[in-house]
């Protein structure tokens, strides 16, 4: 059947879509939606791809139900052979076994159906986690039994795999026993069963006869009450099984038998029965993708907000730095005695203000004789900027490791990076005070420079050569850290005393107005340096982001590709007979 050409196709493209790790971080229940996004999968390449691809394919019925039900028994009664071993040991069958038609045997041994699990043939019990194929001449060709583990003992394996077998079924063959009809456990698989409109036929095991009637009068109305009225029910008394082989009489499951063979015999009947589950596995399917897109959206929201939790630490340690320039602050300390050793006396500092042109020759002289006290200065400059970066870039990894450790993405991100990159994430990298250090010297060469060309362009150059362009450069870098206000009492007469002279100095031989612009552009290339180092520092967190998270496009594409298969779900076409009956309905 060629029909259903364009919902494989979207059927195809929505499973390469869910190929990617759509829930890295712990964002929400993630649990939970890792669980639903590999049930959906499941569904997908256990059933729906190799149903829509060949829906011809033999029909699966898997034999579900709790524990000690009596499903192993059935399968081997139904088989009329020993296909599959019941055991009085709970739960008994751990690996589900297959039984098919030798004809049809190749079907299900090619990994169509359930292409995950391997598969065994043989006699005995399968390893957990693998399919054995058995065959039976007894059975009808069409219709393959699956004997499957228990939903309800205490082996979680046992659950999660008889869940999927469920999922990759074309009919359901539930069984439960007089004793547990009432349980929760599979009532919660029938609902999820109407839910998906999966065909359903309950079998009532190991019915004592006095309890018949009632319990089966009882069973009825819990279908009812769930929305499952006009399910098949049989039901099979409770006997004793014979010593030699443990299977049931013939006549305790011929209805059962005859109702298979029916639908094995019928290929209308059996396209009904593959029609009406696979379009609720599709719409679930399709209902399901919107819900896994929303929660892909949020892991990408959450590793946004990481990334900004990181840009607002290392902003504010640009904000710092800034701060720090321009309040004068580091014109204190080393740099400001290098300064005055630079300039010449403290009592000499102390009564520049009012006498600059006075100053301007002593401080010519001062830079002709003395060239060592600006190599001094410039080192203690460098380093005290050197200094700055490296507590500001501290201050932001241990701001932007907290706000990480607050959020269990973060967490989740921080873990991953493993516990000796995650104690290192909280400081400044090692590295950071060489290349603070060498940020800082190339700065200072540009500075220089900036200072020759000016002069160059001004003509200044004789004035230039009697300060020389170090000292002028040293001025300027001085200027970078001069207060524009915010100094006040005593160290205006100091800090401010140091950036005054540096200004007037500046302003006596390139004019003021060339002073501010070569100020600006001397800040400027500082701060872009600095930016650049924190940068690096920051992308020590972001660079645990990469990669991580589904792509930019996942939630649209998946949306789109759900509604690609809602779209094509009426290439499932009815059986003729029954399409013509609808449209006789008028329906
Ligand atoms: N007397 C009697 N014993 C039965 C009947 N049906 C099943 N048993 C026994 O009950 C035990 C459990 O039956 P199984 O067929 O292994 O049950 P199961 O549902 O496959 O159990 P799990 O594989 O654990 O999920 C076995 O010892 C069977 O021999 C019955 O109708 N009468
Ligand atoms: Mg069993």
């Amino acid at each position: 059947m060629a029909g259903n050409d364009g919902l494989l196709v979207a059927l195809e493209t929505l499973r390469r879509r869910l190929d990617h790790d759509l829930f890295p971080l712990a964002v929400g229940d993630v649990a939970a939606h890792r669980r639903a996004l590999k049930e959906v999968v499941g569904q997908l390449d256990d059933y729906l791809l190799p149903r829509v691809a060949a829906m011809d394919a033999p029909l699966l019925a898997v034999v579900g139900g709790s524990t000690g039900a009596g499903k192993s028994t059935l399968v081997n009664s139904l088989a009329c052979a020993d296909v599959t071993e019941p055991g009085v040991l709970r739960p008994t069958t751990l690996a589900p076994t297959l039984v098919a038609n030798p004809a049809d045997e190749a079907w299900f041994t090619r990994q169509n159906v359930l292409p995950g699990l391997s598969r065994t043939t043989g006699r005995g019990r399968g390893e957990p986690g693998t399919l054995r194929i058995v065959t039976a001449g007894t059975l009808p060709p069409g219709l393959a039994l699956l004997d499957a583990p228990d939903i309800d003992s205490v082996v979680t394996a046992n659950r999660e795999m008889a869940a999927q077998l469920l999922a990759a079924a074309d009919l359901w063959l539930f069984v439960t026993t007089a004793a547990r009809y009432a349980d929760e456990v599979p009532w919660g698989f029938l609902r999820s069963a109407r839910e998906r409109s999966t065909a359903l036929a309950v079998v009532l095991d190991r019915v004592p006869p006095e309890a018949l009637e009632p319990v089966v009068a009882h069973l009825n109305r819990l279908l009812d009450e769930n929305g499952l009225a006009g399910t098949p029910l049989f039901s099979v008394p409770e006997v004793t099984l014979p010593e030699e082989n443990g299977r049931l009489p013939e006549e305790a499951v011929r209805s059962v038998r005859r109702w298979l063979a029916d639908i094995a015999a019928d290929a209308q009947a059996r396209a009904e029965v593959v029609r009406r589950t696979l379009l609720g596995a599709l719409d679930s399917v399709a209902s399901r993708v919107p819900v896994l897109a929303d929660e892909a959206e949020r892991q990408r929201a959450g590793l946004a907000d990481l990334r900004v939790s990181v840009e607002s630490a290392y902003g504010a340690a640009m904000a710092t730095f800034d701060d720090a320039i321009r309040d004068g602050s580091m014109l204190r300390g080393e740099v400001l005695s290098r300064w005055q050793d630079f300039i010449g006396t403290g009592e000499f500092m102390r009564s520049l203000e009012s006498r600059i042109g006075w100053l301007r020759e002593k401080v010519v002289s001062a830079f002709l004789g003395r060239p060592a006290p600006d190599t001094q200065l410039r080192v203690a400059l460098s380093s005290g900027v050197a200094a700055l970066v490296r507590s500001a870039a501290d201050a932001a990894a241990e701001r932007a490791l907290d706000a990480w450790s607050g959020t269990p993405a973060g967490r989740d991100i921080v873990e991953r990076a493993g516990a000796v990159a995650a104690g290192r994430l909280g400081r400044a990298s090692s590295t950071l005070p060489e290349r603070a250090a060498s940020a800082v010297r190339a700065w200072q060469g540009y500075v220089l420079e900036l200072v020759a060309k000016e002069g160059a362009e001004k003509r200044t150059t004789a004035r230039l050569a009697s300060f020389s362009v170090n000292a002028m450069g040293l001025l300027l870098m001085l200027m970078v850290f001069s207060a524009t206000g915010g100094i006040t009492g005593i160290e205006v007469g100091i800090a401010g005393g140091t950036s005054v002279l540096s200004q007037k100095l500046l302003e006596a031989v390139f004019g003021d107005q060339a002073v501010r612009t070569l100020t600006q552009a001397a800040r400027d290339d500082l701060r872009s340096r600095v930016r650049a180092l924190l940068d690096e520092e920051a992308a020590r967190f972001t660079s645990l982001l990469e990669g991580v998270g589904p792509p930019e496009d996942a939630s649209a594409a998946l949306r789109q590709a759900a509604q690609a298969v809602r779209d094509h779900r009426d290439e499932i076409t009815a059986p003729p007979e029954a399409a013509v009956r609808a449209r006789a309905d008028g329906r």
